[in-house]
Protein backbone atom coordinates (compact mmCIF):
# COMPACT_ATOMS: atom_id res chain seq x y z
CA UNK A 1 0.00 0.00 0.00
CA UNK A 2 1.65 3.27 -0.86
CA UNK A 3 2.22 5.27 1.76
CA UNK A 4 2.47 9.09 2.93
CA UNK A 5 4.88 11.40 2.12
CA UNK A 6 6.25 13.31 5.10
CA UNK A 7 7.70 16.83 6.17
CA UNK A 8 9.43 18.10 9.51
CA UNK A 9 9.00 20.86 11.76
CA UNK A 10 8.00 23.48 10.73
CA UNK A 11 8.88 23.33 7.16
CA UNK A 12 6.36 24.45 4.60
CA UNK A 13 8.66 22.81 1.87
CA UNK A 14 6.95 19.88 0.21
CA UNK A 15 8.77 16.23 1.30
CA UNK A 16 11.38 15.49 -1.15
CA UNK A 17 11.62 11.78 -2.40
CA UNK A 18 9.27 9.25 -3.98
CA UNK A 19 7.34 6.73 -0.99
CA UNK A 20 5.49 5.47 -3.38
CA UNK A 21 7.75 2.34 -3.74
CA UNK A 22 8.21 2.36 0.04
CA UNK A 23 7.29 -0.45 2.02
CA UNK A 24 4.79 -0.21 5.17
CA UNK A 25 7.96 0.18 7.53
CA UNK A 26 8.83 2.97 5.23
CA UNK A 27 12.05 1.59 4.11
CA UNK A 28 12.94 1.30 0.12
CA UNK A 29 15.13 -0.35 -2.75
CA UNK A 30 18.59 2.02 -3.12
CA UNK A 31 17.94 1.34 -6.95
CA UNK A 32 21.97 2.14 -7.11
CA UNK A 33 21.96 1.93 -10.56
CA UNK A 34 19.57 4.53 -10.93
CA UNK A 35 22.61 7.34 -9.92
CA UNK A 36 23.44 9.80 -12.69
CA UNK A 37 27.53 10.50 -13.37
CA UNK A 38 26.74 13.37 -12.15
CA UNK A 39 25.67 12.33 -9.13
CA UNK A 40 28.31 10.28 -8.34
CA UNK A 41 31.02 13.05 -9.28
CA UNK A 42 29.12 15.75 -7.17
CA UNK A 43 28.90 13.22 -4.11
CA UNK A 44 32.27 12.87 -4.42
CA UNK A 45 33.01 16.12 -4.59
CA UNK A 46 31.11 16.64 -1.06
CA UNK A 47 32.89 13.84 0.30
CA UNK A 48 36.21 14.91 -0.64
CA UNK A 49 35.66 18.61 0.80
CA UNK A 50 34.49 16.90 3.73
CA UNK A 51 36.84 14.44 4.07
CA UNK A 52 39.70 17.24 4.42
CA UNK A 53 38.13 19.69 6.84
CA UNK A 54 37.47 16.34 9.54
CA UNK A 55 40.94 15.46 9.97
CA UNK A 56 41.57 17.90 13.07
CA UNK A 57 37.93 18.86 13.66
CA UNK A 58 36.15 15.67 13.76
CA UNK A 59 36.25 12.87 16.27
CA UNK A 60 39.13 10.68 16.80
CA UNK A 61 36.56 7.73 16.44
CA UNK A 62 34.78 9.73 13.13
CA UNK A 63 37.76 9.98 11.34
CA UNK A 64 38.40 6.15 12.26
CA UNK A 65 35.55 5.04 11.08
CA UNK A 66 35.40 7.35 7.83
CA UNK A 67 37.28 4.67 5.31
CA UNK A 68 34.66 2.12 6.44
CA UNK A 69 32.37 4.22 4.38
CA UNK A 70 34.28 2.33 0.96
CA UNK A 71 35.44 4.45 -2.25
CA UNK A 72 34.61 8.47 -2.29
CA UNK A 73 34.43 8.44 -5.98
CA UNK A 74 30.87 7.43 -5.99
CA UNK A 75 27.65 6.34 -3.84
CA UNK A 76 28.10 3.79 -2.00
CA UNK A 77 26.02 0.86 -2.39
CA UNK A 78 24.20 0.16 0.81
CA UNK A 79 24.75 -3.43 0.84
CA UNK A 80 27.91 -3.30 0.88
CA UNK A 81 28.18 -0.46 3.93
CA UNK A 82 25.63 -2.87 5.59
CA UNK A 83 28.20 -5.72 5.17
CA UNK A 84 30.59 -4.03 7.22
CA UNK A 85 28.81 -2.69 9.39
CA UNK A 86 27.40 -5.72 10.93
CA UNK A 87 30.57 -7.04 11.10
CA UNK A 88 31.71 -4.24 13.34
CA UNK A 89 28.12 -2.87 15.59
CA UNK A 90 25.43 -5.44 14.16
CA UNK A 91 23.89 -2.62 12.51
CA UNK A 92 22.80 -2.29 9.08
CA UNK A 93 21.78 0.96 6.40
CA UNK A 94 18.50 0.52 5.05
CA UNK A 95 16.92 2.57 2.14
CA UNK A 96 14.32 5.31 3.05
CA UNK A 97 12.68 7.63 0.29
CA UNK A 98 13.27 10.85 2.97
CA UNK A 99 12.51 11.98 5.96
CA UNK A 100 10.00 8.82 8.31
CA UNK A 101 7.42 9.47 10.64
CA UNK A 102 9.01 9.44 13.99
CA UNK A 103 7.60 5.78 15.10
CA UNK A 104 9.12 4.16 11.68
CA UNK A 105 12.26 6.14 12.80
CA UNK A 106 12.37 4.80 16.00
CA UNK A 107 11.22 1.96 15.22
CA UNK A 108 13.87 1.46 12.76
CA UNK A 109 16.82 2.55 14.99
CA UNK A 110 16.01 0.12 17.84
CA UNK A 111 16.22 -2.43 15.80
CA UNK A 112 20.05 -1.43 14.82
CA UNK A 113 18.95 -0.29 11.31
CA UNK A 114 20.08 3.20 10.52
CA UNK A 115 17.60 4.73 7.72
CA UNK A 116 19.60 6.36 5.16
CA UNK A 117 17.66 8.50 2.53
CA UNK A 118 18.02 7.37 -1.29
CA UNK A 119 18.42 10.77 -3.13
CA UNK A 120 21.27 12.98 -3.29
CA UNK A 121 21.22 17.28 -3.11
CA UNK A 122 21.31 19.07 -6.12
CA UNK A 123 24.56 21.11 -6.98
CA UNK A 124 22.68 24.35 -5.95
CA UNK A 125 22.86 22.73 -2.75
CA UNK A 126 26.22 22.11 -2.11
CA UNK A 127 27.01 24.10 1.10
CA UNK A 128 23.64 23.89 2.37
CA UNK A 129 20.20 21.92 2.52
CA UNK A 130 17.40 22.08 4.78
CA UNK A 131 16.43 18.04 5.10
CA UNK A 132 19.05 14.56 5.24
CA UNK A 133 20.07 13.71 1.85
CA UNK A 134 22.33 10.64 1.15
CA UNK A 135 25.56 12.89 2.07
CA UNK A 136 23.97 13.51 5.15
CA UNK A 137 23.09 10.24 6.11
CA UNK A 138 25.99 8.20 4.98
CA UNK A 139 28.97 11.07 5.64
CA UNK A 140 27.11 12.37 8.77
CA UNK A 141 25.60 9.45 10.67
CA UNK A 142 26.83 5.97 9.36
CA UNK A 143 30.38 6.36 10.32
CA UNK A 144 29.95 6.85 14.36
CA UNK A 145 27.99 3.48 14.05
CA UNK A 146 31.13 1.28 13.52
CA UNK A 147 31.84 2.64 16.99
CA UNK A 148 30.28 0.04 19.60
CA UNK A 149 29.64 2.94 22.42
CA UNK A 150 27.91 5.26 20.31
CA UNK A 151 26.15 2.40 18.46
CA UNK A 152 24.62 1.04 21.49
CA UNK A 153 23.93 4.99 22.25
CA UNK A 154 21.77 5.08 18.54
CA UNK A 155 20.00 1.55 19.99
CA UNK A 156 19.23 3.09 23.05
CA UNK A 157 17.73 6.60 21.56
CA UNK A 158 15.35 4.02 19.46
CA UNK A 159 14.21 1.78 22.61
CA UNK A 160 13.69 5.32 24.12
CA UNK A 161 11.77 7.18 21.30
CA UNK A 162 9.41 4.17 20.87
CA UNK A 163 8.48 4.81 24.90
CA UNK A 164 8.36 8.07 24.36
CA UNK A 165 5.53 7.94 21.97
CA UNK A 166 3.06 6.45 24.72
CA UNK A 167 4.44 9.35 27.13
CA UNK A 168 3.91 12.54 24.63
CA UNK A 169 7.49 13.51 25.28
CA UNK A 170 9.06 13.19 21.78
CA UNK A 171 9.63 17.18 21.99
CA UNK A 172 11.63 16.39 24.53
CA UNK A 173 13.92 13.07 23.15
CA UNK A 174 14.17 15.18 19.54
CA UNK A 175 16.05 18.04 21.57
CA UNK A 176 18.70 14.79 22.84
CA UNK A 177 18.88 13.92 19.37
CA UNK A 178 19.68 17.28 18.00
CA UNK A 179 22.03 18.68 20.89
CA UNK A 180 23.96 14.85 20.64
CA UNK A 181 23.68 13.08 17.04
CA UNK A 182 23.28 15.88 15.15
CA UNK A 183 25.28 18.56 16.91
CA UNK A 184 27.46 17.47 19.52
CA UNK A 185 30.89 18.41 20.44
CA UNK A 186 33.22 16.18 22.44
CA UNK A 187 36.41 17.24 24.63
CA UNK A 188 39.55 15.74 24.13
CA UNK A 189 42.88 16.98 25.11
CA UNK A 190 43.77 18.27 21.77
CA UNK A 191 40.36 21.05 22.16
CA UNK A 192 36.42 20.54 20.62
CA UNK A 193 36.13 18.00 18.34
CA UNK A 194 32.67 17.59 16.44
CA UNK A 195 31.02 14.23 16.71
CA UNK A 196 27.34 15.79 15.51
CA UNK A 197 26.56 14.86 11.73
CA UNK A 198 24.59 17.53 10.92
CA UNK A 199 27.51 19.66 11.90
CA UNK A 200 30.32 17.53 10.19
CA UNK A 201 28.20 17.52 7.20
CA UNK A 202 28.54 21.52 6.73
CA UNK A 203 31.49 23.54 6.51
CA UNK A 204 30.41 26.72 7.30
CA UNK A 205 29.13 25.21 10.67
CA UNK A 206 31.91 23.27 11.90
CA UNK A 207 34.03 26.10 11.84
CA UNK A 208 31.46 28.15 13.56
CA UNK A 209 30.70 25.57 16.47
CA UNK A 210 34.52 24.92 17.17
CA UNK A 211 35.75 28.86 16.66
CA UNK A 212 32.91 31.53 16.65
CA UNK A 213 33.00 33.23 19.75
CA UNK A 214 29.41 33.44 18.84
CA UNK A 215 27.54 30.55 20.53
CA UNK A 216 28.38 29.05 23.91
CA UNK A 217 29.53 25.49 24.68
CA UNK A 218 27.89 23.95 27.92
CA UNK A 219 28.65 20.91 29.15
CA UNK A 220 26.54 18.01 28.68
CA UNK A 221 23.93 17.73 30.70
CA UNK A 222 20.80 15.39 30.36
CA UNK A 223 18.52 17.71 32.11
CA UNK A 224 19.67 20.42 30.33
CA UNK A 225 19.80 19.26 27.07
CA UNK A 226 16.07 17.52 27.57
CA UNK A 227 14.74 21.20 28.72
CA UNK A 228 16.66 23.56 25.52
CA UNK A 229 14.73 23.86 22.27
CA UNK A 230 16.76 24.19 19.35
CA UNK A 231 16.71 25.80 15.68
CA UNK A 232 16.66 23.90 12.62
CA UNK A 233 17.39 26.54 10.13
CA UNK A 234 20.17 27.84 11.37
CA UNK A 235 23.79 27.46 13.54
CA UNK A 236 22.92 26.47 16.89
CA UNK A 237 23.34 29.16 19.51
CA UNK A 238 24.10 26.21 22.21
CA UNK A 239 25.93 23.24 21.89
CA UNK A 240 27.03 20.50 24.34
CA UNK A 241 29.70 19.20 24.88
CA UNK A 242 30.69 15.44 26.25
CA UNK A 243 33.67 13.97 27.35
CA UNK A 244 33.39 10.73 26.21
CA UNK A 245 30.82 8.41 24.05
CA UNK A 246 30.83 6.44 27.44
CA UNK A 247 28.91 9.68 28.78
CA UNK A 248 26.57 9.40 26.71
CA UNK A 249 25.53 5.91 27.06
CA UNK A 250 25.35 6.24 30.28
CA UNK A 251 22.68 9.32 29.69
CA UNK A 252 19.85 6.82 28.48
CA UNK A 253 20.22 4.81 31.89
CA UNK A 254 17.70 6.56 34.03
CA UNK A 255 13.81 6.05 33.66
CA UNK A 256 13.04 9.04 31.87
CA UNK A 257 9.24 8.74 32.29
CA UNK A 258 9.95 10.17 35.60
CA UNK A 259 12.65 13.10 33.89
CA UNK A 260 9.81 13.39 31.47
CA UNK A 261 7.04 14.32 33.95
CA UNK A 262 9.99 16.37 35.68
CA UNK A 263 10.69 18.68 32.85
CA UNK A 264 7.23 19.12 32.04
CA UNK A 265 6.51 21.33 35.00
CA UNK A 266 9.30 23.45 33.81
CA UNK A 267 9.01 26.11 31.56
CA UNK A 268 11.61 24.92 28.26
CA UNK A 269 15.11 27.28 28.48
CA UNK A 270 15.30 30.18 26.00
CA UNK A 271 17.99 29.22 23.58
CA UNK A 272 20.95 31.37 25.34
CA UNK A 273 19.72 30.70 28.60
CA UNK A 274 23.21 30.64 30.88
CA UNK A 275 22.59 28.63 34.30
CA UNK A 276 24.13 29.41 37.70
CA UNK A 277 26.95 27.47 37.67
CA UNK A 278 27.05 25.95 34.05
CA UNK A 279 30.48 24.46 32.88
CA UNK A 280 31.06 26.33 29.43
CA UNK A 281 34.09 25.67 26.93
CA UNK A 282 35.97 28.25 25.52
CA UNK A 283 36.18 27.91 21.59
CA UNK A 284 39.14 26.43 20.01
CA UNK A 285 41.79 29.07 19.24
CA UNK A 286 40.85 28.82 15.44
CA UNK A 287 43.19 27.75 12.89
CA UNK A 288 43.77 31.05 11.82
CA UNK A 289 45.66 31.85 14.81
CA UNK A 290 47.63 28.80 14.75
CA UNK A 291 49.13 29.15 11.15
N1 LIG B 1 13.59 10.41 9.15
N2 LIG B 1 14.81 9.68 7.30
C1 LIG B 1 14.77 10.30 8.51
N3 LIG B 1 15.90 10.80 9.06
C2 LIG B 1 15.90 11.42 10.27
O1 LIG B 1 16.95 11.86 10.77
C3 LIG B 1 14.68 11.53 10.97
C4 LIG B 1 13.54 11.00 10.38
N4 LIG B 1 12.38 11.08 11.02
C5 LIG B 1 12.25 11.60 12.36
C6 LIG B 1 13.49 12.20 12.87
N5 LIG B 1 14.64 12.13 12.21
C7 LIG B 1 13.41 12.88 14.21
O2 LIG B 1 12.31 12.41 14.92
C8 LIG B 1 14.64 12.58 15.01
O3 LIG B 1 15.51 13.61 14.67
C9 LIG B 1 14.39 12.62 16.47
FE1 LIG C 1 20.75 13.62 10.58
Amino acid sequence: MAIAPVTYGASTRPPRGDYSEAHDDYTCDQRWERYTADEHALYARLFERQVKQSRDQASDEFVASLAQLGAADRIPHFDAISKALRRATGWEVVAVPGLIPEHAFFSLMAQRRFPVTVWLRTPAEFDYIVEPDVFHDLYGHVPLLFNPVFADYMQAFGRGGLKAQGLQALEYLARLYWYTVEFGLIATERGLRVYGAGVLSSVGETQYALTSQKPQRLAFDLKRVLRTPYKIDDYQSTYFVVTSFDQLFAATAPDFSALYAEIAQQPALPIDTILQGETRYPPNASHATLA
